[in-house]
């Protein structure tokens, strides 16, 4: 089922953010484009017919702004995640106070660990990764809480990229975008599937929301891809985002 949602939380980068944590040798990002970039995504995710609070930089916690990661939340229900990076610990706390202006709070409890990157939404199935940040135990939690509220949950192995959603997310009814590393993976099946080329693995990243697709610019066979869908496209710069291993989706909460 293609996702409907009317709200999001988004974070402004704050001047520290080149201090946030990467795998990657992009360079060193620049604040105030990193700032324009944000803007156009907050505009573009009005577009999309989405209410969204903008929070503040959280000073001390140069990642706080890839708010995705603090929480996943569905028609009747936030779960406040426990993120995998030590430096991270901490801003879903604060993520906490926004959210429960929306939604009941449920909490991933340590050892559980779990990055909302990991953890894709298709309808009412959720596709848990297990990755560097997310463990086994933070499935676990997730999985009792979503299902007792009538969602179901499967957890899949994440080889390659930071998140299951660095390499997978859905871009129409059934319809998921992948890199080559997870096109042919089993748990995946049931999915029609769009791969991007290996040089654009980074496109994988594109959001669905309420019928329209968001997608990194400068990915063009990507961009082809997508158009099959006869879906608008909006394309967004996120080059200072990428330095510090982050995406689109990364930069919101969409409920
Ligand atoms: C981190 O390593 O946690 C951040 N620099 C990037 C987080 C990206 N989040 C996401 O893909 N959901």
């Amino acid at each position: 089922m293609s996702p409907t949602f009317s709200h999001a939380i988004c974070r402004r980068p704050g001047p520290d953010f080149g201090g946030g944590l990467t795998t990657v040798d992009l360079g060193v990002p620049d604040h105030s484009l990193a700032c324009e970039q944000f803007d156009r995504y907050v505009a573009a995710l009005r577009k999309c017919g989405l209410e969204v609070t903008v929070l503040e930089a959280l000073e001390g916690y140069p990642d706080a702004h890839f708010v995705e990661d603090t929480a996943v939340i569905t028609s009747d229900l936030a779960v406040i995640t426990n993120p995998g990076a030590a430096a991270r610990q901490g801003e879903q706390l604060t993520m906490a106070e926004t959210v429960a202006g929306f939604r009941p709070l449920k909490y991933i409890q340590p050892p559980g660990a779990l990055d909302g990157g990991d953890v894709l939404m298709i309808g009412t199935h959720f596709l848990i990764g297990l990755s560097d940040r997310t463990n086994e135990e933070g499935a676990r939690q997730l999985g009792d809480a979503l299902e007792a509220s009538g969602h179901t949950c499967q957890t899949i192995r994440v080889g390659a990229g930071l998140h299951f959603k660095s390499s997978v997310n859905l871009v129409g009814e059934n319809v998921l975008l992948t890199t080559e590393a997870f096109a042919d993976r089993e748990e995946l099946a049931g999915y029609r599937r769009i791969t991007v080329p290996a040089v654009e693995d980074y496109a994988a990243n594109t959001l669905l929301i309420n019928g329209r697709l968001i997608t990194p610019s400068g990915f063009p066979e990507t961009r082809t891809r997508l158009e099959a869908l006869d879906l608008p496209i909006i394309e967004l710069d996120t080059s200072e985002f990428r330095k510090m291993d982050g995406g689109l989706t990364c930069l919101s909460l969409r409920f």
